[in-house]
């Protein structure tokens, strides 16, 4: 995104707050251990927030001093609100111990809850609370409680309602634990337990939800070398819970935590889940990616392969980054724009004669497109040749260049409504793409 139309359009979306992505779908910030909640119709999203530590003793740690919320309605165009909660505006926490680790917002009453754990006050003090803050909107303002909940040491909160609407906290700590809530949602109601029935190995990160009578315990777990996530079912919201599986397998990148969280939104469910896409050298700062999720008739759940093209549907309009592909073929691979600026985002490289990559859902509109327009780089000039599914396909001459240009083309099928895209290399190995639009 050099191009200074583009650089333009950009300053206007990041001033305003608003982003438009797939994954991972905050492009301008850390976003990790993604909470989706569904309010007033809206997708709200809730992660902790890394940050390169600006205190010595967590340069090689997590580090996280806030909680930021987004929102979106089409999961596609997200909106930043901003800080709701700061570490050094809640009481009972530690100055400056940049803990405010995975988070999660509930409602109940008219009254929203925002969990979250962080490091307590005092001399020597080890280990994480889990504190609330309460506000009157999902995206604040909130206002943290005096002190943490009692009875609760560890981390990851999350909070499930039963089919009678009470409700429940899990979090971990030594195994994953949970308690019942009282009615003020800020209290224990029960002595906390241990949920049993889970496979051996390191959990944590609970996220637990009822579906059609069915209650789901989802959790990080390392089976082998890093995090899969995994899941267990039960008729119970306490249980006793049965392990039916991995959901997702652990990354072959080698990013050592994943955190999650279930959501079904307009008819759809998704996981929401986290990955160090922007920071592949350091595995503690990572980035919220969403893929969609289904369920057997018996009600357990389909694993999930992680995408880069993610969910939702790409407005032909704007400019389309291809190389969050669906698909892609041997000779084309993606790499940062700038290795050393990576929220500047992706390229594809077309390295060889045949090479391509697949985009899907673009959405056209009902107003037949003209005219599309690649910003592309190519010393050695080419062709490319661009396939929208159900149209003919057509080839567009990229004149040599060692800078990024813009290359535009007549479009003859005037496509509307939704289309998958394909663009492939006929000549000019080495050829580069940053993203396609079209007028
Ligand atoms: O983000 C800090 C910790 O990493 C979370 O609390 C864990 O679940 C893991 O994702």
């Amino acid at each position: 995104m050099k191009n200074h139309y583009w650089l333009g359009l950009l300053a206007v979306c990041v001033t305003s707050g608003h982003m438009e992505a797939q994954n991972p779908v905050i492009r301008d910030q850390f976003t990790a251990d993604p909470t989706a909640r569904v309010f007033n119709g809206k997708m709200y999203l809730y992660p902790s927030h890394d940050i390169p530590s600006p205190v010595e003793r967590l340069k090689e740690w997590f580090c996280m001093g806030d909680y930021h919320v987004f929102s979106s309605e089409n999961l596609t165009d997200w909106t930043d609100h901003g800080v709701i909660i700061d570490q050094n505006d809640v009481p009972w926490v530690q100055p400056d111990s940049y803990s405010m680790w995975a988070p999660d917002c509930v409602y109940k009453d008219g009254t929203y809850y925002f969990y979250f754990p962080s490091t307590p006050k005092g001399e020597g003090r080890r280990g994480f609370a889990v504190g609330v803050a309460t506000g009157k909107h999902p995206e604040g303002p909130f206002t943290p409680l005096e002190q943490p909940i009692e009875g609760v040491s560890g981390i990851d909160p999350c909070v499930m309602f039963d089919t009678e609407g009470k409700a429940y906290l899990f979090w971990s700590g030594g195994g994953i634990r949970m308690a019942r809530l009282k009615d003020n949602m800020t209290e224990l109601d029960s002595e906390p337990q241990t949920v049993k029935g889970l496979p051996e190995g390191f959990k944590e990160g609970p996220f637990a939800f009822e579906r059609n009578g069915k209650y789901y315990l989802t959790f990080p777990w390392v089976e082998d070398k890093t995090e899969t996530l995994a899941y267990a079912m039960s008729d119970q919201p306490m249980g006793p819970y049965t392990f039916k599986g991995k959901i997702m397998e652990q990354s072959p990148t080698g990013c050592w935590t994943n955190h999650h969280s279930i959501v079904e939104y307009n008819g759809q469910w998704y996981l929401f889940y986290h990955h160090n896409d922007y920071s592949p050298e350091f595995d503690k700062r990572r980035s919220t990616r969403i893929d969609s999720l289904s369920f057997n008739d018996d009600g357990t759940i389909r694993p999930v392969r992680p995408t880069l093209r993610g969910v939702g549907i790409t407005d032909a309009r704007k400019p389309v980054q291809i190389d969050r592909y669906s698909e892609i073929t041997p000779g084309a691979s993606i790499a940062y724009l700038d290795p050393d600026h990576k929220f500047e985002g992706w390229k594809t490289v077309l390295e060889s004669e045949n090479a391509s990559i697949r985009y899907n859902r673009i959405d056209f509109g009902t107003t037949p497109a003209r005219e599309i327009t690649v910003r592309v780089k190519s010393p050695a000039g080419g062709r490319l040749k661009i396939g929208l599914s159900g149209l003919p396909d057509f080839t567009m001459k990229v004149p040599r260049s060692d800078q990024w240009i813009l290359v535009t083309h007549p479009v003859s099928s005037a496509p509307t409504g939704l289309h998958d895209l394909t663009v492939s290399l006929e000549s000019g190995n080495g050829t580069e793409l940053d993203w396609v639009t079209w007028k």
